[in-house]
């Protein structure tokens, strides 16, 4: 084990949160630099936004897409999207350096043939948070998704197959890697809302990345 700068000791190991379910710690760490890159080149052509719920709220997190598809919501509801609807245009290509990392994350997970159409760039500021949902706009939920998480700390929320399941509280850290698979696909999740803080590299934010096969 080696200790950061913060005398946080660096865990590369593989923690199983459930069937199908396994934390990666630190597993993006190596190519973080690289994967940073290319999430801000696609930052570029399909700029970060907050989405309106169908419920008429104003998500606090702010999102974008690359791959074929985008994950879109509005008043009419959650969908997935081949035009990114502030442009018109197609969502950026998956850059070869997150399909690769998403790729090697399934294959050490169980999943040895994951393409992913789709990667919906999530970013949290100090207070944004995301309340407990089921991932369910995807046609085919035998594929797996893999989430990697960059930057400041959070608290994610994972709960069971009901609403009501009270939810186990797992802190993820810069560099983590989440594959979620087979019976886990559909458990209630959340993010709590995120603490202020600065993060060496990304500064006062922390970005999510979730790679899906949605379409
Ligand atoms: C557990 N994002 O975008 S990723 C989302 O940190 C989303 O931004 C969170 O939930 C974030 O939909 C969590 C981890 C994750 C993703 C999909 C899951 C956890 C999951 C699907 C099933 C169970
Ligand atoms: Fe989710």
């Amino acid at each position: 084990m080696i200790d950061d700068l913060f005398g946080e000791p660096v865990r590369r190991d593989h923690e199983a949160l459930g069937p199908g379910a396994v934390l990666l710690h630190g597993f993006a760490l190596t190519e973080a630099g690289a994967v940073l890159d290319a999430v801000h080149a696609v930052t570029i052509e399909a700029a970060l936004r907050h989405l309106i719920t169908p419920g008429g709220f104003r998500m606090s997190v702010a999102i974008t897409n690359c791959g074929r598809l985008g994950w879109i919501s509005d008043r009419k509801g959650y969908r997935y999207s081949e035009l990114d609807p502030e442009t018109g245009q197609p969502w950026p290509a998956l850059p070869d350096a997150l399909l690769a990392l998403a790729q090697s994350a399934a294959a050490v997970a169980g999943y040895a043939h994951f393409t992913p159409d789709t990667c919906l760039i999530n970013r949290y500021v100090p207070g944004a948070r995301m309340t407990l949902h089921q991932d369910r706009n995807e046609k085919d939920f035998s594929q797996p998704i893999v989430s990697v998480s960059l930057g400041l700390p959070a608290m994610f929320q994972l709960g069971g197959m009901q609403r009501s399941d009270k939810p186990l509280r797992v802190p993820l850290q810069h560099g983590d890697v989440l594959v979620w698979g087979g019976p886990s696909r559909l458990r209630f999740h959340g993010v709590l809302p995120l603490k202020a803080g600065q993060h060496e590299v990304l500064g006062e934010q922390r970005i999510n990345l979730t790679f899906r096969c949605a379409g």
